[in-house]
């Protein structure tokens, strides 16, 4: 009989083993995420039990429960506020969100632009997939105007939203938005993300082939790749208010915003210490009028 080897794969370890088949459909680009996703959390050199991720529903929620790290699957548009709550309780985590804009941007959005006004210190990764791809298709906020979706059959009449223009508005301290075709500038944008202190934002522009492709007849999961390879344009200093994305036209990806600002956890920390500190004048001023 053959021996099962110890490892077959340098991302075996991170992969949850007994959680496979997984649900994706074949040509999905979230398998593409989770890869470049597992590959920056080797290269980060986080030690596995400093990592937490955290997904709400939907078909990129999945990803938590297939990656061996502690992970949490919490409920629909929750995971930013689950999140918040742990990196609180576990400073020492590094707690990352990895969701869809059905789950982050609609149902959640709430929680977005208050944890990136906060500047919490989070990296929240985004896979926009143009619908809500689990429930059978619908429109979310980032669907192309006159699309066609399973709640848009005669084609989407609301403006979507730019994601990197919100995240910036709202006050995260890192954004990108890279598409699954660009696996190696994604990498490089989580790692920096993963390491910045505050909120950061990734968008991952990403095929759904079983229900918005095939709606809007682009295609298979390759012919949305080799769009992306045509019709992206990288512009690292792009007017994040005109980057929709505009069916048949070209994605504008990018870097967009590094920048410093005080994070709440390291307001909430001197804001504790101020107070301790407080306190003890207070005594030595109480222990100073005592000896008079
Ligand atoms: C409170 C609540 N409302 C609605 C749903 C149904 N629901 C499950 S996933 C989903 C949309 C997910 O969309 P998205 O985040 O874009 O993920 P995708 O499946 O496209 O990756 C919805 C509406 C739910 N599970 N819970
Ligand atoms: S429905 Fe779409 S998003 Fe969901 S697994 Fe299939 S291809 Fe991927």
């Amino acid at each position: 009989m053959l021996e099962k080897p110890d490892m077959l794969h340098p991302l075996d370890e991170y992969v949850r083993e007994e959680r496979m088949p997984h649900i994706w459909c074949s040509g999905c680009g979230l398998g593409v995420a989770l890869n470049v996703f597992l590959n920056t959390l080797v290269n980060t050199g986080t030690p596995k039990n400093k990592i937490a991720v955290v997904s709400g529903i939907g078909c990129s929620g999945r990803i938590a429960g297939y990656i061996n790290v502690d992970s949490f699957h919490t409920t629909h548009g929750r995971a930013i506020p689950f999140a918040t709550g742990l990196k609180l309780a576990r400073p020492d985590l590094t707690v990352i969100v990895f969701s869809g804009e059905g789950d982050l941007i609609a149902i959640g959005g709430n929680h977005f632009i208050h944890a990136a006004r906060r500047n919490v210190d989070i990296t929240v990764i985004c896979v926009n997939n143009s619908n809500y791809g689990m429930t059978g298709g619908q429109a979310s906020p980032t669907t192309p105007l006159n699309a066609i979706t399973s709640s848009t059959p005669y084609g989407n009449f609301a403006f979507p939203m730019s994601l990197p223009y919100l995240a910036a508005a709202s006050g995260a301290v890192y954004v990108s938005r890279w598409t699954v075709y660009h696996a190696r500038q994604l990498e490089l944008s989580m790692r920096k993300a993963i390491l910045k202190q505050g909120f950061s934002f990734l968008e991952i522009i990403s095929p759904c082939p079983t229900l918005y492709a095939r709606n809007n007849k682009i295609g298979s999961g390759l012919d949305m790749m080799k769009f992306y390879q045509k019709n992206t344009l990288t512009d690292h200093k792009a007017q994040l208010k005109d980057i929709n994305i505009v069916r048949k036209e070209k994605i504008v990806v990018g870097n967009f915003v590094d920048i410093k600002r005080s994070s709440y956890l390291g307001l909430t920390t001197e804001r504790r210490s101020n107070t301790m500190q407080k306190g003890k004048v207070f005594k030595m001023a109480e222990e100073e009028r005592d000896r008079h």
